[in-house]
C-alpha cells in the first residue's frame, strides 16, 4: 500500500474557527432571537465535546437553561441554527480568520505532487466552503476531491461514519490515508476507520488524549517556525511535508 490522500478535519485544525467565529456567530443568534443565551470562552470550551450546532444548543438548554421550554424544540433550534450560519458566513467573508501555520504549504505541496485532498468534519457545508474560499481562493474548492460535512451521515464525530463516506467517495482503502484532526472526538472517529492520523492541538484540546495518534504537534510548522512534538518519535523534520508524512506513514502502517 502506497500513501495517496490526505484528509483534512476543519474546525480547529485547518483553522481556529470554533471561538472567534462559530462561537460569535451563536451569540449573535441568540440576541437575534432576543435570548439572553451567552457562550463564553470557558463555557464553549466544555460545549464542544458535543460536536454539530444544533446538538450542542440542545445540550446546551437541557443543562444550563433547563427551565426554558417550547412547544416544538427541533424546530427553534433549526431557526436558530440556520441564523448561526448566516452569521458565521458573514464572518468569513470578513477574512479574518487565517488558515493555521503550514496548511497552505502542505496542501499546495501535496496538490503539487498528486496526492488527493480531501475533507471530513461535522460542520454545515457552506461553512467549509466559506473558509476554503476566503482563504485559499474560489479555485481551491476543486482541489478537493470529496468534501464531507455533517449534513451527509446520520451520526456526527466521534463516530466513524464521515470517514467511512470519505473514503468510500475517495474509493480509497484507509491504509492509504492520513488524516488531520485537533480533537478527541475527530481522532475517535478517524482511528475507529483505522486511519493513521496526525493531530495538531489548539487552545481547546490541548488538554485531551490522543492516545491512538501518530504523533500530535502543535501546528503543521512551516520552514520558518519549527513545530514542537508534544507526543512522539523525534525527527530530524521541522515542518510537516509529504517527506515527513512519508516517513511518519512508513514508520506506522
Ligand atoms: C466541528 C463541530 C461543528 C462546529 C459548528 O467539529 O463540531 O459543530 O463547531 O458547526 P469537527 P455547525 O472539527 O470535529 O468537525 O454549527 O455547522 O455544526
Ligand atoms: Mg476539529
Amino acid at each position: 500500500m502506497a500513501l495517496k490522500a490526505l484528509i483534512f478535519d476543519v474546525d480547529g485544525t485547518l483553522a481556529n474557527t470554533e471561538r472567534d467565529a462559530h462561537r460569535v456567530a451563536f451569540n449573535l443568534a441568540f440576541e437575534q432571537f432576543g435570548f439572553d443565551w451567552h457562550w463564553s470562552d470557558k463555557l464553549y470550551h466544555e460545549l464542544l465535546n458535543v460536536t454539530g450546532g444544533q446538538q450542542r444548543i440542545k445540550h446546551y438548554l437541557k443543562q444550563y437553561q433547563a427551565e426554558f421550554s417550547v412547544e416544538n424544540l427541533d424546530n427553534l433550534v433549526a431557526q436558530i441554527h440556520a441564523l448561526k450560519t448566516k452569521n458565521y458566513l458573514q464572518l468569513m467573508s470578513q477574512g479574518n480568520i487565517p488558515l493555521r501555520p503550514g496548511v497552505k504549504r502542505l496542501i499546495l505541496e501535496a496538490k503539487a505532487s498528486g496526492i488527493v485532498l480531501a475533507i471530513a468534519t461535522t460542520t454545515t457545508p457552506d461553512n467549509v466552503k466559506a473558509l476554503i474560499v476566503n482563504t485559499l481562493g474560489e479555485q481551491a474548492l476543486d482541489w478537493f476531491s470529496v468534501i464531507g460535512a455533517g449534513n451527509v451521515v446520520e451520526k456526527l464525530k466521534p463516530a466513524a461514519d464521515i470517514y467511512h463516506y470519505v473514503l468510500n467517495k475517495l474509493n480509497l482503502d484507509p491504509s492509504e490515508c492520513i488524516a488531520f484532526e485537533d480533537s478527541y472526538n475527530g481522532i475517535v472517529s478517524s482511528t475507529d476507520a483505522k486511519i493513521l492520523t496526525l493531530i495538531t492541538v489548539n487552545e481547546y484540546t490541548k488538554a485531551q488524549s490522543f492516545e491512538d495518534a501518530m504523533v500530535v504537534l502543535n501546528n503543521l510548522g512551516e520552514p520558518d517556525q519549527p513545530f514542537e512534538i508534544i507526543q512522539g518519535k523525534p525527527t530530524t523534520h521541522t515542518f510537516v511535508n509529504m517527506a515527513y508524512l512519508q516517513e511518519l506513514y512508513e514508520i506506522h502502517s
